[in-house]
This record gives C-alpha cells, structure tokens and sequence, in this order.
C-alpha cells in the first residue's frame, strides 16, 4: 500500500530520534492519518508478505472477550507470547535464569537468546499443561478483550461491541460509535496498555467507516497488523449491520520506527506494491463472537517475501 510507504519515508525523513521504554530507540513522529479506501482491495502489505491468520486470531480473540494468552497459544499464535511471559519471569515464583530485559537482550547477545528461548518454551508448554498457572501468568489483565466486551462499571459491565452494533442497527446516523479500549482505572493493571486506544464508526450512504486513534505505533512490525485487523472489524461489523464497506482512517500519536528495523523498512521501500487481495467471509447465520480463522480468507494475496525482524518487548 503506497499510503503506508509514504508513512515510512515520512518517518525516516522527518522523524526524530528518540529513547523509548524498551530500550530500543527509535525514529518517531508525533501525529500522522493515512485512509483506506476498503473497496479497494483487503489492506494488507503485499511488500512483504504478513501473516493474515495471526491478524484474524487476534482479532477474533478480542471479539470474544478473552484476554488470556492461553487460547493464542493453542491458535499457534505467538505475537503476544512475550507479555504473557514477562509477568511470569517478574514474579516472585519465578527462579529460573536472569531474564530482565530478554527482549533486548535476545537480540544483542546469542548466548542469551538461547536461554530465553529455552525458558520461552517451557514457559508456554506449563500454560498448557497447568490451568492454575495459565490463570495466574497467561492472562494479560483488563486488556482490549475485557474492555471492548465487560468494561467494568463497579456493580456490573458494559458490552461496547454489542452496544455498537445495535447503535449502528438502529441509528446509524449517531455520531456516538464510539468503543474505547482506554479505562484509567484499569491502565495499571494491564500487561501492556492498550496501542489502539478508541475507535469511531460512521455510516453515509449505506457504507460502514471507520477511525482509530492508535497512541503508539511500531510501524514495521505492529502497522501492518494494526490496519488489516481494523480493515477486518469493519467488514465483519458492516457484513453484520447490512451495510457496505467505506473507510478506514489510521490516526497516529507517537508513530515510529525502531533504530533496528531501519535496514528492514528500507529494504521494503524498494518494493513496488501489488494488487491488493480480497476478503472472503464464511459468516453467514453466524454470530461475530463465534466465528474461526477457517471462517475468514484472503484470496488473490501474493506478496513479497516476508522481511524478519526483532520485537522490542
Ligand atoms: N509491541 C511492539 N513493540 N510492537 C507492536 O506492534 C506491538 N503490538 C502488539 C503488542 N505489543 C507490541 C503485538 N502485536 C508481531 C506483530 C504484531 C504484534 C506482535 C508481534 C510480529 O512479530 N510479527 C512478525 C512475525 C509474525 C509471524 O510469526 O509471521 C512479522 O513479520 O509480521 C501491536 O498491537
């Protein structure tokens, strides 16, 4: 997609260097909004190629209201593995070998990675096997699942994706879909607070829209996935309300690019995009909380190859 290309150049060449939390450092910009026309085409990068299942299982697991790593895990879905996993090597419980800031570390020191990685599996093979663990150590805390299907009222919970799509059923002209996965009062007890904080939809002319605002966003990693499962909400909220597709527009705070993915995202911009592929959905009489990844494919996808590169953690 020639308008996530244009972000990168933008970032690479406007963008100032700056230290972050996980140590990595980064190029960033402050504030950029990209749209996506989605009866273009499904919006996923054909400049490299970008696992869509992971993108529909993580998506769906938000659906579901579930924020335990677990149901990942046995989805072979690794991309929150390492949160799960830092709760378990900063708790008290844990004895094994030193793990502070494996992310990191993973990358800079082969030795090291070996460990982790060691540790990394065993870790994963005990939420399988042990429930009272997965419980304790898997689950993420009050994260986009809870807060998108039980937001937490004191004496009750409020379900803001059933309460979008009866808004949007109803009264498709409010200028109130609003979902929020920011709660102050349960920031603190997440594993990490949430990168896609709120979102607005909007219908005109039979056609379903859609706008995130993203406080955070790891471009070559976490963007590619970050748009194409808002893409995904959109067909799957629209195919449920009757409506068409519209727009979905990316709103960005901090965008930025990590000081180690820079080869990557230049080795990227060589590549001139390609058609884009298009969503086929199998939801028929189906409800959007019960749905499978089989339930959902990509036809006429053929990327670039993948382009491989480190998480900051
Ligand atoms: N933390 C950081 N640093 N970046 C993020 O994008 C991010 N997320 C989620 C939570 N914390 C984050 C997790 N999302 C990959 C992609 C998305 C993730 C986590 C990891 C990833 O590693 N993708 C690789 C490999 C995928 C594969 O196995 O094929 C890729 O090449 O796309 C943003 O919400």
């Amino acid at each position: 997609m020639k308008q996530y290309l244009d972000l990168c150049k933008h970032v690479l060449e406007t963008g100032t260097k700056k230290e972050d939390r996980t140590g990595t450092g980064t190029f960033s910009v402050f504030g950029y909004q990209m749209r996506f026309d989605l009866a273009e085409g499904f919006p996923l990068m054909t400049t490299k190629k970008t696992a869509f299942r992971l993108i529909t299982s993580e998506l769906l697991w938000f659906l579901k209201g579930d924020t335990n790593v677990k149901t990942l895990i046995k989805d072979r879905n690794p991309i929150w593995d390492e949160w799960a996993f830092e709760q378990w090597v900063k708790s008290a419980e844990y004895v094994g070998p030193d793990m502070v800031n494996f992310g990191i570390r993973a990358t800079q020191d082969p030795e090291f990675k070996a460990i982790y990685k060691t540790e990394m599996a065993q870790f994963k093979e005990r939420v399988m096997a042990d429930d009272e663990f997965a419980a304790k150590y898997a689950d993420l805390g009050p994260v986009y699942g809870k807060q998108w299907r039980s937001w937490s009222t004191g004496d009750g919970t409020i379900d803001q994706i059933a309460n979008l799509i009866e808004g949007l059923k109803n009264n498709p002209n409010s200028r109130r879909h609003i979902v929020t996965a920011w709660n102050p009062s349960e920031v603190e007890d997440m594993a990490l607070p949430p990168c896609h904080a709120i979102f607005q939809f909007y219908v005109s002319n039979g056609k379903l829209s859609c706008q995130l605002y993203q406080r955070s966003a790891d471009i070559f990693l976490g963007v590619p996935f970050n748009i194409a499962s808002y893409a995904l909400l959109v067909h799957l909220i629209a195919h449920e309300c009757g409506l068409a597709v519209g727009e979905f527009v990316h709103t960005l705070g901090d965008a930025h690019i990590y000081t180690n993915h820079i080869d990557q995202v230049n080795e990227q911009l060589l590549r001139e995009p390609k058609k884009l592929p298009t969503l086929e959905l199998q939801v028929e009489g189906k409800s959007i909380f019960d749905l499978t990844t089989e339930d959902i494919q990509l036809e006429n996808y053929d990327p670039y190859p993948k382009i491989k590169a480190p998480i900051a953690v």
